[in-house]
């Protein structure tokens, strides 16, 4: 059924992009069955790290070790006394929360935290998870899956089969960021036959870690956060395992590399997870991947907004590069317009302009409706100079181009079934 005025194709984008369930392609989330790793709630909510660097903003005054070292519940107390009682909480960390708290159908003008913890008491985390996933319309989400981190490894031991919303990625940030510091000495300890220097022996024994995970977790990609000052290729024991273990191994098993460039880390270290900025890096570094590795796929977000424009570009070179998400500091509405606008003029339908990074699993009600609006919007104003033109839109073509933005662009690419169509189809 065609569209015929422009009124009608802005409801129908706005509608049709509320409805589509979504593939979240990159969180922190885990599944129940990795004991306390899965976090929701509200105290959860109030500690998230972006919360956290923004408290300390209004606390001069306040030593990190002796907020680190409060209880959970009196670090959620100090932040939503901070920042949503003695200030107006419009920072898009803020607000996210608000939406929560609204979505979950609670009273916000009540502004009452003790109310909204006899909330979340009374479910259990499965029938929360059910209620979250229901409500956001994220149909499957990407966790983050983390074999140098002890609790995460150890979880693995005792998990057989994953509960099907949750699909895994293989992150591997030891391997590239630290290998002649300690990660070489780990997997010595885990029974592999490598050495500090990146021989052909370490090589091999790297391959062998890689594959050993793979074949556990069967990831959609392998996924690292790099730095502003990475370059490829280099002279570097990061160049040599990027070159000589990841990318064989990528394509031995047909998924893609997954990088996230552009971060300086513990540029604050007594902040923690909040400690970490931004920095400008080289976009023809990821060209020169995709341009040397023709038989690999590479996944790619970027996190100055400086260095937008020229990844957009790169993928219109490159078709072995798929651009995703408006990454942490940039998942801010006038960034993730901006972005959307610049993406969808540059790439069509053939980028995911979203992901939600949630930590918290409540996350996924904010993150979501917050950019559902705007992603609409920007697809209706593009859709509306289509009709400038004399073409005519067909319903059933905005559903499809809708569910390529939510997902089905980046199962494509993968080359693997979008698991929202399996259940559309049944
Ligand atoms: O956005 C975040 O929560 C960051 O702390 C990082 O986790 C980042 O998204 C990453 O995956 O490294
Ligand atoms: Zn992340």
């Amino acid at each position: 059924m065609a569209i015929h005025s422009k009124e009608e194709l802005r409801s129908f984008v706005r509608e049709t992009v509320r409805s589509t369930p979504i593939s979240d392609i990159h969180t922190h989330l885990f599944t129940e069955d990795f004991d306390g790793l899965l976090l929701w709630g509200i105290d959860e909510l109030l500690t998230y790290h972006y919360l956290v660097a923004e408290t300390f903003r209004f606390h001069p005054d306040l030593a990190y070790e002796t907020f680190w070292a409060m209880s959970k519940k009196e670090q959620a107390d100090l932040v939503w006394q901070t920042l949503f009682i003695e200030h107006s909480p419009y920072s898009e960390a803020c607000r996210g929360v608000l939406t929560v708290l609204n979505r979950l159908g609670l009273d916000v003008a009540s502004r009452d935290l003790e109310a909204y913890r006899a909330f979340f008491a009374s479910k259990s985390t499965s029938e929360y998870i059910d209620l979250v996933f229901k409500l956001s319309g994220v149909h499957n989400v990407c966790m983050t899956n983390d074999p140098f981190v002890d609790a995460e490894r150890e979880g693995w031991a005792t998990i057989d089969n994953v509960d099907p919303r949750f699909h895994t990625a293989l992150r591997i940030d030891p391997l590239l960021m630290q290998w002649e510091e300690k990660t070489w000495e780990r997997l010595q300890e885990w029974g592999y036959d490598v050495e500090q220097q990146v021989t052909d022996k370490t090589v091999e024994g790297i391959r062998e870690f890689l594959r050993v995970w793979i074949r556990k977790m069967n990831p959609l990609y392998m996924a690292v956060s790099l730095p502003p000052s990475f370059r490829y290729p280099e002279q570097s024991a990061r160049g040599a395992i990027i070159e000589k273990c990841i990318l064989p191994v990528a394509r031995e098993f047909d998924i893609p590399f997954a990088m996230m460039i552009g971060v300086n880390k513990r540029v604050n270290p007594a902040l923690g997870d909040a400690g970490d900025s931004v920095g400008l890096s080289d976009v023809r570094v990821v060209e020169q991947l995709c341009a040397m590795h023709p038989d690999n796929k590479f996944l790619c977000t970027m996190l100055a907004r400086e260095n937008q424009h020229g990844l957009a570009v790169a993928a219109r070179k490159f078709r072995n590069l798929h651009v995703f998400g408006c990454w942490w500091f940039l998942n801010n509405p006038s960034l993730i317009e901006e972005m959307t606008r610049m993406r969808f003029e540059l790439l069509g339908t053939s980028v995911t302009p979203q992901h939600s990074d949630c930590r918290v699993l409540d996350q996924l009600l904010y993150k979501w409706d917050h950019s559902r609006d705007i992603i609409a919007n920007v697809l209706a104003d593009k859709y509306c100079d289509l009709l400038d033109t004399g073409w005519k839109l067909k319903k059933k073509e905005i559903r499809r181009d809708v569910s390529d933005l939510f997902g089905g662009a980046f199962w494509r690419f993968l080359g693997k079934p979008n698991p929202v169509e399996a259940v559309a189809n049944v």
